[in-house]
């Protein structure tokens, strides 16, 4: 099947001043991560992006795997040079940019479930991976990879998670992946700025959390921890409130909201 997907496509009509500059596409690659990565260590600009019609090896957080059918969602990967300070809100804002880019281009309404999923209809639509290159403890670049379920039927993913939909699948309709990844690309752009102009970016990305409030079972490495999220943290952290009353803060995690 032809990709109606191109960098050409996207780049005619791209509002942004760096985002997307350039755009490398590849119908198929391991991980557009590893692709922007190794672009980043040769010096590409922030803003420079790598998107892929398919990966043989796409990756979530802590190893775990992504996966589409070929032409089915927007899988991109984008160069940042954020400070030190900035590095710990990226997740937060690629939710949020994911789900502006949403609600504009399929005209869903959109949640986020704690730390960065985004759901449509209670279900997983979309995710943000943050990978960091270090020297010792000096940040020298991140990679913000995000995925987008956009025209992909949910049953083509097997045994995940979490309960996963599809713009389609929501919308009945076929969905551009071309104006999506503008709209994505123009809504990080602007959360970026705001962000180096020292607004608190976090408060849109708590605004946006369903989890807040609720009662939730976290499945964390040290084991399963459950009780009310609380609250978040400026650093993105949650605070899970146990039935003792006594508190935790968990840095990552994957949670399930209870009734
Ligand atoms: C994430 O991880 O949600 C981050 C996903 C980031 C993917 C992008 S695509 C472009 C770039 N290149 C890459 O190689 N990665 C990035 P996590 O929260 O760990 O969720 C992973 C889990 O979601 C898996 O263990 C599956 O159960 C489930 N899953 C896999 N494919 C999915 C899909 N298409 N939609 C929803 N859930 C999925």
């Amino acid at each position: 099947m032809p990709s109606d997907l191109s960098a050409a496509a996207i780049l005619d009509g791209l509002a942004t001043r760096y985002l997307g500059r350039p755009l490398h596409h590849y119908p198929e690659v391991p991980s557009t991560q590893d692709l922007a990565r190794e672009d980043a260590r040769r010096g590409a600009p922030e803003g420079a992006v790598h998107l892929a019609d398919h990966q043989t090896a796409g990756r979530g957080r802590l190893g775990r795997r992504w996966e589409e059918p070929s032409g089915s969602s927007l899988l991109v990967s984008i160069v940042l040079r954020p400070s030190q300070d900035l590095y710990p809100k990226l997740p937060m804002l690629g939710a949020v940019a994911a789900a502006r880019a949403i609600e504009q281009v399929a005209a869903v309404e959109t949640g986020l479930k704690w730390p960065n999923d985004v759901l449509v209809a209670g279900k997983k639509v979309a995710g943000v991976l943050v990978e960091g290159e270090f020297e010792g403890d000096r940040l020298v670049f991140a990679v913000m990879g995000i995925g987008i379920n956009v025209n992909l039927d949910p049953a083509a993913i097997p045994d995940p998670v979490y309960p996963l939909t599809s713009l389609r699948h929501e919308t009945g309709v076929e969905v551009s992946r071309v104006a999506l990844a503008r709209s994505l690309f123009h809504a990080l752009e602007q959360g970026l700025d705001r962000a180096r102009s020292g607004e608190p970016v976090e408060e849109e990305w708590r605004a946006r959390l369903l989890t807040l409030g609720r009662r939730v079972r976290v499945r964390t490495a040290d084991g399963v921890d459950e009780g009310v999220a609380a609250d978040v943290r400026a650093d993105g952290s949650l605070v899970l409130r146990h039935d003792d009353g006594t508190s935790a803060v968990l840095r990552a995690g994957d949670v399930t909201l209870q009734a």
